[in-house]
């Protein structure tokens, strides 16, 4: 898959590690636009739901772009619109970068978070309210 300079900007907002939100900065936010573009790209076979496999593949290929030196990890200059609380809870291992394990991994928690409804699908509309609800807290 290859992610053009638009999707990237959209991937990464969807990613979510580069929107986080605090209040005072609602211009970091990704629009509702920007969600959506990057939920129709993600969605490989077109049915209008992001399956696991859709979700895990999209964001495999997400770390490996925003990872510029490919060293297989991301530092906070990779992902610099995210806070440090964000950065912080994806690094689980607290050495300062964010591991495609973790980096993914923290991203397959927030899928099932996301999946209100449990059909272990995620639609675009329980991705824009958990984007929306991830702003204000
Ligand atoms: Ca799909
Ligand atoms: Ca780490
Ligand atoms: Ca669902």
């Amino acid at each position: 898959m290859r992610l053009s300079r638009l999707t990237l900007t959209a991937v990464a907002a969807l990613m979510a590690l580069t929107v986080m939100t605090a209040p005072s900065t609602p211009s970091a936010a990704a629009t509702d636009d920007e969600i959506a573009t990057a939920f129709n790209e993600a969605d490989l076979n077109g049915d209008g739901f992001l399956e696991i496999d859709e979700y895990v593949s999209f964001m495999v290929h997400l770390f490996a772009s925003l990872d510029e030196d490919r060293d297989g990890f991301l530092v906070a200059k990779d992902v610099p619109e995210a806070s440090d609380k964000r950065f912080a809870l994806f690094d689980r291992n607290n050495d300062g970068k964010i591991s495609l394990g973790e980096g993914v991994g923290g991203k397959v928690v927030e899928f099932f978070d996301a999946d209100v409804n449990n059909d272990g699908v995620m639609s675009l509309a329980e991705l824009l309210d958990f984007e929306n609800n991830s702003k204000v807290s």
